[in-house]
């Protein structure tokens, strides 16, 4: 087997463990593809990884015929509490197909015009707030991007109001979920027989995971209860849903886990976009005064219909470029279904899994040019100029994110509505600080708003 991987150098048992940083994983798995290229392994203690991160790689492994999504030790840990919803399961799993089959029109063009008042109403919760603040108060960016994308998938998928604008702290399910994904996160760096021993962590893991089932449970049983109000969200969606294929349900545990799937993929990631958005826009003063002139354009004064949040083209642009720098869910793995080779090179084995680094192929300079740090909007003027592989901030085809559309439209909506109704301040100076969970998000971002206009 010719399989010359370059791998960096190890330390006994550990592997490779010593080289990275514990805290930011993926941005040590950058770093060493600097330095290792776009193919190497990587030993953890019993397993080893393979990191994938230029695009000629990446079009070999989004390849459907020799490759398929590949449940990996993190999500197989997240398969506490989100089953075999969407996110986690097998492609093989009987309710992956039935629940795309199922649930892939509510995330339709079409189905977002039915989203967009429900959109508008969370967003204007956030504007009202910021509104209200005094000239020398300081947003917290990334928190109230949480408030308003859990409530916007609360709202839309479940017409369950969180109502985060109004608590201090993030609603309890969030805490929960944190907690959770935390230590599922920990576990997985763990060695066995230490989390044996972590009696405690395992105790709260479990009371954390319970809380969020009886709060799903009870959504479902509340729905049931009022019976069919003539709601058009996901869960009527998932309770009225046939699979066309197969003339079948979803059951209600595999309903209990598409929900906590969708709350937590639904929200922790369009509020890590948000935020890297208007990071780079205070860094980025032209780019700034770009969007507010299309915004004022398309939108002038009024609250934004959902054909004009269509037009945005600018402030979409503005995401494409967000995403590329900092694609918030930075990474997803696939293995092989049969013997195939890599780019003619390195031969692969059935079962052999890979993991793309999409933050490292989104500065493949081969794709984007020597200025791939630089923060350009116009990249995305013409998508057809991207190459299908180069950027992938939503994964890859059938286990694509299912939430695109959702994801952009109210992102655009959002930006949209902060641009139009406000200067952002970068009074802080802040220094990029990417701190890691499942997901990404500039820690401790903080600005001042001043308002452009009467937000009454
Ligand atoms: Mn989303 C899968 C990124 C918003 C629901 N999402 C994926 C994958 C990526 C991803 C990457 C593929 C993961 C893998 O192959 O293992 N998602 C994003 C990003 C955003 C996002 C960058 C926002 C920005 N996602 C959303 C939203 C929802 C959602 C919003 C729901 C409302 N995502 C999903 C689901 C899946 C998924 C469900 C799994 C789909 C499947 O495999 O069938």
């Amino acid at each position: 087997k010719t399989n010359n991987i370059p791998q960096p150098k190890s330390y006994g048992p550990l592997g490779n463990l010593p080289l990275i940083n514990k805290e930011k994983p993926i941005q040590s798995f950058m770093k060493l593809a600097d330095e290792f290229g776009p193919l190497y392994q990587f030993q953890f203690p019993g397993r080893t990884s393979k990191f994938v991160s230029s695009a000629q790689f990446a079009a070999e492994i989004c390849d459907e015929s020799r490759f398929d999504k590949k449940v990996g030790p993190a999500l197989q840990k997240v398969r506490a509490f989100g089953g075999d919803g969407l996110f986690t399961s097998e492609t093989e799993e009987n309710n992956w197909k039935k629940a795309h089959n199922i649930l892939l029109p509510s995330f339709s063009q079409q189905a977002m015009k039915g989203y967009h008042n429900k959109m508008v109403d969370l967003a204007s919760q956030l504007i009202q707030k910021w509104a209200r603040l005094n000239p020398n108060e300081e947003v917290e960016v990334p928190e109230d991007m949480t408030r308003l994308t859990l409530d916007t998938i609360g709202l839309c998928g479940f017409n369950y109001r969180f109502n985060s604008f109004y608590r201090e702290r993030s609603h309890p399910f969030v805490e929960k979920m944190v907690h959770a994904l935390d230590e599922s996160m920990s576990q997985t760096q763990r060695f066995e027989i230490q989390d044996k021993l972590m009696i405690r962590s395992k105790r709260q893991y479990k009371e954390d995971i319970d809380y969020m089932f009886n709060l799903v449970d009870q959504l479902i049983a509340d729905r049931k209860e009022t019976g069919d109000q003539g709601e058009d969200d996901l869960l009527a969606h998932m309770l009225k849903g046939k699979d066309p294929e197969t003339g079948e349900a979803l059951d209600d545990e595999n309903i209990r886990f598409q929900i906590i799937t969708f709350l937590i993929a639904g929200h922790e990631t369009t509020s890590g976009l948000l935020s890297f958005a208007i990071h780079y826009l205070m860094k980025n003063p032209d780019k700034l005064k770009k969007a507010q002139e299309e915004v004022d354009e398309v939108i002038g004064e009024d609250i934004p219909s959902y054909k004009q949040v269509k037009k945005l083209k600018y402030v979409r642009m503005i995401l494409n470029e967000a995403l590329r720098l900092w694609p918030t869910a930075p990474a997803f793995s696939v293995y092989a279904k049969e013997n195939t080779t890599l780019a003619g090179q390195y031969e692969v084995e059935k079962g052999e899994t890979f993991t793309l680094l999409l933050p490292q192929l989104h500065r493949d300079t081969s794709i984007w040019g020597e200025d791939v740090e630089t923060f350009k909007p116009e990249r995305f003027e013409d998508p057809s100029q991207i190459p299908r592989h180069a950027y992938k901030p939503f994964g890859n085809g059938q286990r694509a994110c299912i939430g695109q559309q959702f994801a952009l439209h109210e992102a655009t909506l959002v930006l949209g509505m902060v641009l139009q109704y406000f200067d952002l301040e970068d009074h802080m100076n802040y220094q990029l600080d990417v701190k890691e969970t499942l997901t990404m998000k500039p820690e401790g971002l903080t600005m001042r708003v001043k308002s452009r206009r009467d937000a009454s």
